[in-house]
């Protein structure tokens, strides 16, 4: 199925950097910021720079270089945010059984509390 992308969503304007964000890490492919309504103590959203709908809009589309770049940038967020070894949870929702709110990919990054057995 094609993915259609809608260039207005806001994290395509955070990356125009026509809205303010409060960024964690850079990389030429991806960026990471903090969430604006945090549901843990660390909540990290990191996404790739290109236009993905989503994960698999990503794994069809995406480059080697995007991918691997994003993979390592959630791993070098969690060495950042000093989580990577007590433990933390990555969410990526997609679609709207997924309730997905916004139309680019995006990785949620949670630690800091105790998660529980699932994020609700
Ligand atoms: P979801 O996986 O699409 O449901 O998550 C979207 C997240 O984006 C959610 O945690 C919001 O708090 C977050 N967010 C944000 O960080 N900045 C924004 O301007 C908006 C949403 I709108």
């Amino acid at each position: 199925m094609p993915y259609a992308y809608d260039d207005q969503n806001i994290f395509a304007r955070i990356l125009r950097g026509e809205i303010p964000n409060d960024t964690v890490l850079e990389t030429e492919h991806s960026l990471a910021f903090n969430d604006i309504e945090p549901q843990a103590p660390v909540h990290v959203l990191v996404i790739p720079r290109g236009p993905y709908v989503c994960y698999d809009h990503f794994a069809q589309e995406a480059s080697d270089a995007e991918i691997l770049d994003f993979t390592r940038a959630i791993g070098e967020v969690c060495r950042m945010k000093g989580v990577a070894e007590g433990g933390f949870r990555m969410i990526a929702n997609a679609g709207e059984a997924g309730v997905q709110e916004v139309p680019h990919l995006h990785v949620h990054i949670l630690a800091g509390r105790p998660l529980g057995r699932m994020l609700q």
